[in-house]
């Protein structure tokens, strides 16, 4: 049995290895150390949950008219009560939430900017498929801010204090400006994997002591990948026909001796991610009829993923762009995804970035 005195625990890695070489604001990780307390209160409400077999339905619907449910607000409700009293944060963007909450903050930098989907697949629970919290952490200050003297085309502001309400340039951020990202993802263990620039990492929550341990270090997507393709065929119908196509390649049958790809698809982002971050493969949300821009929200759960995936060597786009360079029109705004293996992400838009042709 490997002794777990000798595997750090969270807090001792963010205050060793992560304080000494992230490029991320030092202080940032106590926001981290604030998510993982709230992780965990929200995995013991998760275990109840799938053990009743029941979704505690409030009746109402959250803004995006999905019916919400008591544990989707529980979750939401958990992380800003563990983070918002960090001076580091100055805003909330949530997915339970329209609008999006400043926080004063009388941090140096302005503070960060903490994008959420506080239980993400929270309908899979009802039947005790894995779900998760997915976060990400924006700067106030922009990376390249100059001297803000006045709203100029740099896009600063003159009142970027601290504490000053956030203007809406400063939150619809591309992917790209991200301090950390990552997720928490409540199954047979509860496990944290978060980026802050410096690699991926992953902890898993040791159900005795309560203590996030590392299990594993700098996570890379395997090279080769596995040959999965992760999508819901039930939508075909709807695709564009480039997306058909692509598809139809994993289909063929392998050239001889040659293994061929295996269809994978747990209706649940965390689930899927973790997997394809682990073995490889591609993960596609793409837009369809109905679907214009697919289902996934670009600010707290694409973009997160992609520097995710871009950190361990994978590739996450909309299909043609990558999506850490998609500066979002709005909060809630929706985008298609396809992460995971760098040569699958790569196939698949060579695929989409064809001119599409009504034979096919
Ligand atoms: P579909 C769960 O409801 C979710 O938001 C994501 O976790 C998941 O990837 C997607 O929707 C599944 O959507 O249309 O395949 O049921």
């Amino acid at each position: 049995m490997r002794s777990r005195t000798l595997v750090p625990t969270l807090g001792a890695f963010l205050e060793g290895e992560e304080a000494a070489h992230s490029s991320a604001p030092p202080d940032w990780i106590h926001l981290l150390t604030g998510l993982a307390r709230a992780g965990t209160r929200i995995a013991r409400v998760v275990a109840r949950t799938g053990l009743t077999g029941t979704l505690p339905r409030t009746g109402d619907r959250n803004i995006h008219g999905e019916a919400a449910t008591r544990i989707d607000q529980y979750a939401h409700n958990a992380v800003v009560e563990e983070v918002a009293a960090d001076e580091m944060l100055c805003c909330i963007i949530s997915e339970e939430a329209e609008d999006h909450m400043s926080i004063p903050s009388s941090h140096p930098d302005g503070g960060c900017i903490l994008a959420l989907d506080p239980l993400d697949g929270s309908s899979n629970l009802g039947v005790n498929v894995p779900v998760g919290t997915i976060f990400s952490l924006l700067p106030r200050a922009r990376p390249d801010a100059t001297d803000c003297g006045s709203d100029d085309e740099t896009g600063c502001r003159s009142d970027d204090a601290p504490g000053s309400a956030l203007a809406p340039s400063e939150i619809l951020r591309p992917g790209r400006d991200q301090i950390a990202a990552g997720y928490i993802l409540y199954g047979a263990a509860t496990v944290l994997v978060y980026t802050s620039g410096r690699g991926v990492h992953g902890f898993i929550r040791d159900p005795e002591s309560g203590e996030f341990l590392l299990n594993r270090r700098d996570m890379r997507i395997p090279s080769p990948s596995a040959l999965h393709y992760s999508t819901n065929e039930a939508y075909t119908r709807r695709w564009d026909p480039r997306q058909h196509d692509l598809v139809r390649h994993f289909k063929r049958p392998p050239p001889k001796g040659a293994k061929g790809f295996s269809a994978r698809y747990i209706g649940s982002l965390v689930a899927d991610i973790h997997r394809t971050l682990l073995v490889g493969g591609l993960f596609m949300y793409p837009a369809f009829r109905g679907k214009p821009e697919g289902k996934l929200r670009l600010m707290y759960e694409a973009a997160p993923m992609a520097l995710i995936m871009e950190q361990a060597g994978g590739r996450a786009t909309n299909g043609t762009e990558d999506i850490l360079d998609l500066r979002p029109r709005d909060i809630h705004q929706r985008t298609p995804l396809f992460a995971g293996a760098r040569e699958l992400v790569d196939l698949a838009a060579c695929h989409l970035g064809r001119e599409a042709t009504d034979s096919e």
